[in-house]
């Protein structure tokens, strides 16, 4: 491998047997959600992909060491050092590595650490897009380009209206992204479960999931591919008190000229006060809903 990889026993083991390992990340413990729940929502998902027969990878930046598998303590840490840890994409690998500095991993650098292990299935909440307004600012996440290069597969619950979802739908299609619906044709909204847009085709189940992923490594197709996840019926939110929360949440972004990396975080956590806590508690299950799914399709390759 590599001298910068650090791949946990048990992740190994499971890798060497070819048993089922699912890649989690870091973002989401420590700016996509408050501690502590964020330490007892990464703590839970790792117990869901056991329980569904995979062993959990979740992955993070310690002391420059790219890490795939994470002790409690390392979660714990993270989870409670939070906005201090750098939020970790492609571009901020180098300089934390060569400095032995922490890192969390968004969705991109989550794919190359899992890629470099040899994982090939990932389970998140949501990923990152093109922004609103991305005509002007051109804020476009480095997980697109990462979903267009690297061979990882993505369950999350589709993208959330923080970002213009018709043009995520377009960048993702330009860049030969597979848009897959799980039992939907319709991309989920992550905090509900419709949006208006259709995902490129509906699958039903891990099974389908698995062949066309695996059909696409065979044929040395570069880049991964997203499989989108609707939120359970009950912890769903109704659209019109969701939307309204995004809207205040992104004008205030705009008025107070958040840009770059604290966009998304921003938004997240304005989301989550506005909602009085309840888009948190639906961010939640929503994640804990993609890590089953993740966990039985990474169980048929
Ligand atoms: N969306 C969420 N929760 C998150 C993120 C996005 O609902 O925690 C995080 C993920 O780590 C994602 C990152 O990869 O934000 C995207 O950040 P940016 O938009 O700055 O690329
Ligand atoms: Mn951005």
């Amino acid at each position: 491998m590599n001298n910068y990889l650090e791949i946990s026993p048990e992740v190994k083991s499971a890798l060497t047997e070819g048993r089922p390992v699912v890649a989690l990340e870091s973002t989401i413990i420590s700016h996509g959600m408050p501690y502590p729940q964020n330490v007892e929502t990464a703590m839970n998902v790792e117990r869901i992909v056991r329980e569904n027969g995979a062993v959990p990878a979740t992955i993070a930046i310690i002391g420059g060491k790219l890490k795939a598998g994470l002790s409690a303590d390392e979660i714990e840490y993270l989870g409670k050092k939070g906005y201090d840890v750098t939020k970790a994409s492609r571009r901020d690998l180098p300089v934390l590595v060569a400095r032995g500095e922490d890192g969390a991993t968004t969705v991109a650098t989550t794919m190359i650490i899992a890629a470099m292990a040899g994982i090939k299935v990932f389970a998140t909440g949501g990923i990152g897009g093109v922004h609103r307004g991305a005509e002007v600012t051109m804020d476009i996440s480095a997980d697109l380009e990462e979903l267009a290069r690297t061979p990882v597969l993505v369950v999350c619950a589709g993208a959330k209206s923080i970002l213009d979802l018709g043009l995520t739908l377009e960048y993702l299609e330009t860049k030969g992204v597979p848009v897959i619906g799980y039992g939907t044709d319709e991309l989920p909204a992550f905090y509900t479960r419709k949006s208006g847009f259709g995902v490129d085709y509906r699958l039903d189940t891990p099974d389908e999931i698995a062949a066309a992923f695996r059909a696409k490594l065979e044929m040395g197709l570069a880049g991964g591919m997203l499989v989108t996840n609707p939120i359970p019926e009950p912890y769903s939110m109704d659209p019109d008190v969701i939307n309204k929360a995004i809207d205040e949440a992104v004008a205030e972004a705009n008025a107070k000229g958040i840009r770059g990396k604290q966009t998304t975080p921003f938004l997240l956590a304005k989301i989550k006060d506005i909602t009085g806590g309840d888009s948190l508690a639906s961010n939640i299950r929503l994640v804990y809903n993609n890590a089953a799914l993740a966990a039985q399709v990474a169980g048929k390759f």
